[in-house]
């Protein structure tokens, strides 16, 4: 009870104090204040947009002991994608999303990169079509 009415006294009298200033003073004060802190504001939107301007959507798999270190992914409808997949293991591996028409062979100990669009929303299942038993994982596309 005690803080909210501090609270609001000092409120209100910032608000007094910011009243006193713009009607009393030059405001050539406070449109100068207002110009500076522009640019800041506008220049932050302008790095993400450029950032996420690119054309696809990166993930990274890989294969080690005949297996997946991810077995599940959760994509957007529509959305580009490019998986790096990465075979650590000295057996050729496969990386095949069938919805998506991705399929790409992994020779031993190399990377291959596969690009597809995420198809429409739904549960997908991707695998290894050389070890489709032990290497297979989820795709949910929203
Ligand atoms: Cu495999």
């Amino acid at each position: 009870m005690r803080r909210r009415m501090v609270i609001g006294v000092l409120a209100g009298v910032l608000a007094l104090a910011a009243a006193g200033c713009g009607g009393g003073d030059d405001e050539g004060d406070g449109s100068a204040s207002a110009t500076t802190a522009a640019p800041e504001t506008t220049s932050a939107p302008g790095t993400t947009a450029a950032a996420g301007g690119g054309g696809e959507d990166e993930l990274q798999l890989a294969a080690s002991g005949t297996a997946w270190d991810t077995t599940s992914f959760e994509l957007t409808s529509g959305t580009s994608y490019s998986i790096e997949v990465d075979n650590q293991d000295g057996v050729q591996h496969n990386f095949t999303f069938a919805e998506a028409q991705a399929d790409v062979d992994i020779p031993a100990n190399e990377d291959a990169t596969v690009t597809f669009t995420a198809p429409a929303a739904g549960s997908y299942e991707f695998v290894c079509a050389i070890h489709p038993a032990a290497m297979k994982g989820t795709i949910t596309v929203t």
